[in-house]
């Protein structure tokens, strides 16, 4: 992979449409995958959809899960040919075609690691825990920090009921999420300038929020690998980038967390990030946001619609850089 002169998190979307994205799909990919990809746009919404099936964990028989209508949404659900073929995971390249890429990301076995500050550390296998948290289904919008923006059903259950299962000590503040860390299996790791493995954190507070949630499928079926299968964070009311992918590591911690943006660019990407369409990015507007698979542009909403259930986590915290 060859280093550009403009690095990708200098544009807020390198290609600004989805035209574009097409074709450029169509000069990167040659022969048979070129084919396929041609075929995508137009296609049927649930036939031959890209990355379809590469997600199997031994976890199919619990989709799909009971959606839980407490979740709704102001806008139509995103078509799965549009958020599976638009994608941000950097391990798999820096432009939105990740889907041929992630195919190498190997879930099967997974195990994740539980540590820090917590009564008694340990490892659990992703189909194990998967049976012991309660599955369900919510429609959640999403917002990228690119202001791109889709609504997908994602399965999966609470952060709460880990950080339950977890027992965090009492001097434990913060809970940082860590995608895996293998080069072979994730050319975009060998880029040295970046901050592997990806983190991600939220404070306590913020994890027992009612709203933050591990993703285990999505569109009624385990996750896709494009979506960071087997286990993916969703948190709504943050930028896209707080939603860490592929996590094989969590552990509790009395430091905040240093985060994978905040490695690469802290002035314009910060810890909290929750979303505010009256505080621009210090190079574009976030006032409003395009919905994929449309060519409408929406106005952004504070906290991404999503005020009533989060805005008490920040009172007293007014000082922080809590919108960037
Ligand atoms: N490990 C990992 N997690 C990641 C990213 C990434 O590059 N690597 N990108 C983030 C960003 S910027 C966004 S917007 C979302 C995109 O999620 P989606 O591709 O499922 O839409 O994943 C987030 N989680
Ligand atoms: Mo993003």
């Amino acid at each position: 992979m060859h280093i550009r002169s403009k690095r990708s998190w200098e544009l807020p979307e390198r290609a600004a449409t989805p035209e574009a994205v097409f074709l450029d799909r169509r000069t990167l990919l040659g022969g048979a995958l070129g084919l396929a990809a041609a075929a995508l746009p137009g296609g049927p919404a649930f036939a031959a959809l890209p990355g379809e099936g590469t997600g199997a964990t031994g976890t199919a028989d619990l989709y799909p899960a009971r959606r839980n209508e407490a979740y709704t949404l102001d806008r139509p659900l995103t078509e799965q040919r549009y958020s599976a073929d638009y994608n941000n995971f950097y391990e798999y390249g820096t432009n939105k075609t990740v889907t041929p890429g992630s195919n190498a990301l190997k879930v099967q076995p997974w195990t994740i690691k539980v540590d820090g500050l917590v009564e008694k550390p340990f490892e659990i296998g992703f189909e194990d825990l998967v049976r012991k948290m309660p599955l369900e289904e919510r429609l959640y919008r999403h917002r990228c920090v690119e202001a791109w923006a889709m609504a997908v059903p994602w399965t999966g259950f609470p952060l709460a009921a880990l950080v339950a299962l977890a027992k965090p000590t009492g001097d434990a503040k913060y809970v940082r999420m860590q995608t895996f860390l293998d080069k072979g299996m994730a050319p975009g790791q060998r880029q040295f300038f970046y901050p592997w493995p990806y983190t991600e954190g939220l404070t306590l507070a913020e994890a027992g929020n009612e709203l933050a949630f591990l993703a285990t499928g999505v569109y009624g079926k385990p996750l896709l690998n494009q979506f960071g299968a087997p286990l993916r964070l969703a948190v709504p009311w943050k930028y896209g980038f707080k939603s860490v992918k592929s996590i094989n590591r969590i552990t509790f911690t009395a430091e905040r967390p240093k985060t994978f943006w905040e490695g690469l660019q802290a002035s314009e990407y910060g810890f909290w990030a929750n979303v505010n369409p009256a505080v621009p990015h210090p190079r574009w507007s976030q006032a409003s946001e395009r919905v994929l698979g449309t060519d409408q542009r929406v106005p952004t909403l504070l906290y991404n619609g999503y005020a009533e259930q989060v805005a008490g986590l920040y009172k007293g915290l007014e000082k922080e850089r809590l919108f960037a």
